[in-house]
């Protein structure tokens, strides 16, 4: 059954009305690997470039309405430029999302920040937590993202037990500067740049930090970060149940923090993932409160359209979610009918989402096809004119 039916187009509209995605300014600037960087004529390199390459991504798919920043590369001076950040969004429509402070870049940072065994260098990263706090209060922003690089290279050159206090007694710190309004997310990663343990390695560490921070702590899983053979949707099902789930960074990836366009490896891997927010929503009756962000970075793929891909793949896994039938696939596990209930998931990953798609971008008023739409824009052409091959210091990821 791969047609669609007048319920399915609702149920794929209603979703379609309630998805938003939130752009990573990061993913509009040059950025590369360990080994290099392929610059690309028209990159983002200021601030502004990125928000105007976001509302671009926004205008054509009309789901992407706030642009997380990075504070060490989007703000110059702290909370200063928060107002020509403010001066930005209200130019090109697009609002500042969750701040990102950057804690792993500065040379002080070489042994860990909020986790390093120097309580001077401990300091100086919850210092700039609670700037990027004040930011996120300067931007209205709702969420302030925690990712530490923290951990070691070799076995015995730190005390694993001594870097998880110090970091519990920074983000409780932390957490107790939050407006009422705010939330940490906590986002975990397996490994990278650190080779032999990271402080803050799986969902477990990530849940167990968050709580004892304080009530409005959050685990942020970023898709990328799990080792290939990780169940994923059991995380998400897990967190969604312990009411600790704060929000997604989307990317794929093939081996490991690959950060590829969602969906370029294992789509029904990110349909798993809503299928189990879905199903949570219709047990429960309640809405997640969940915040989808984009994080990646295209070394190869041309920026922007990488972007938009990202955001139609989204949509298009998120819709198809939406229509499996959890009233029946609850009676198949219920009795126990594996291949029906299973197949309750596999009929709706098989449904061509994409005409019920464009037709619901039609009724908002936005292009059928959002790609399609960019290429004629012209707007990629207009950039390349604007900001020329030049070659520049990159103010993005991984300078
Ligand atoms: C890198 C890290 C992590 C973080 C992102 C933005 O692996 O995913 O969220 O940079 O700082 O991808
Ligand atoms: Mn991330
Ligand atoms: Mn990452």
């Amino acid at each position: 059954m791969a047609l669609m039916t007048d319920l399915q187009t609702e149920l794929v509209w209603s979703a379609l009305d309630r998805f938003r995605i939130e752009l990573p300014s990061w993913g509009f600037a040059d950025t590369g690997t360990r080994f290099g960087k392929f610059y690309q004529a028209a990159a983002a390199s200021t601030i502004e470039e990125k928000f105007s390459d976001a509302a671009e991504v926004n205008r054509v798919t009309g789901v992407c309405p706030t642009l997380a920043l990075h504070v060490l590369w989007d703000f110059r001076e702290g909370t200063s430029s928060a107002a020509e950040v403010g001066a930005l969004a209200a130019r090109y429509g697009v609002r500042p999302g969750s701040i990102n402070p950057n804690l792993f870049q500065d040379q002080i940072y070489k042994f860990g920040s909020l986790g390093n065994p120097d309580a001077h260098v401990r300091e100086a990263a919850l210092a700039h937590i609670s700037d990027s706090i004040a930011i996120a209060s300067a931007t209205e922003s709702r969420d302030i993202s925690l990712w530490f690089a923290d951990g070691s290279n070799y076995p015995g050159t730190q005390n694993i037990r001594h870097r998880k206090a110090w970091i519990e007694d920074g983000l409780k710190r932390a957490h107790a500067e939050l407006a009422s309004e705010q939330r940490l997310l906590v986002e975990y990663k397996p490994f990278e740049p650190a080779f032999y343990h990271t402080d803050i390695a799986d969902w477990g560490m990530a849940l167990e930090f968050a709580r004892s921070a304080g009530p409005q702590a959050k685990v942020l899983v970023d898709t990328g970060h799990h080792y290939s053979s990780q169940n994923i949707e059991q995380i998400v099902a897990w967190l969604l149940d312990l009411g600790m789930l704060g929000g997604f960074h989307f990317n794929d990836r093939r081996y490991a923090d690959d950060d590829l366009t969602l969906g370029s490896i294992d789509p029904y891997q990110v349909f798993r993932i809503f299928h189990e927010i879905a199903l949570y929503e219709w047990d429960t009756g309640t809405r997640a409160d969940i915040a989808y962000m984009v994080d990646q970075s295209h070394n190869l793929k041309p920026k922007i359209e990488a972007m938009i891909q990202t955001v139609t793949t989204a949509q298009e896994l998120f819709a198809k979610a939406a229509i499996v039938d959890h009233g029946t696939l609850s009676r198949y596990q219920k009795n126990g009918s594996l291949m029906d209930a299973e197949n309750c998931l596999k009929d709706a990953f098989a449904v061509d989402v994409r005409p019920m798609i464009e037709q619901w971008r039609v009724s908002r008023g936005l292009p059928a096809r959002p790609l399609s739409a960019f290429r004629e824009s012209g707007y990629q052409q207009r950039i390349e004119a604007k900001r020329g091959s030049r070659r520049r210091e990159t103010v993005s990821a991984y300078a």
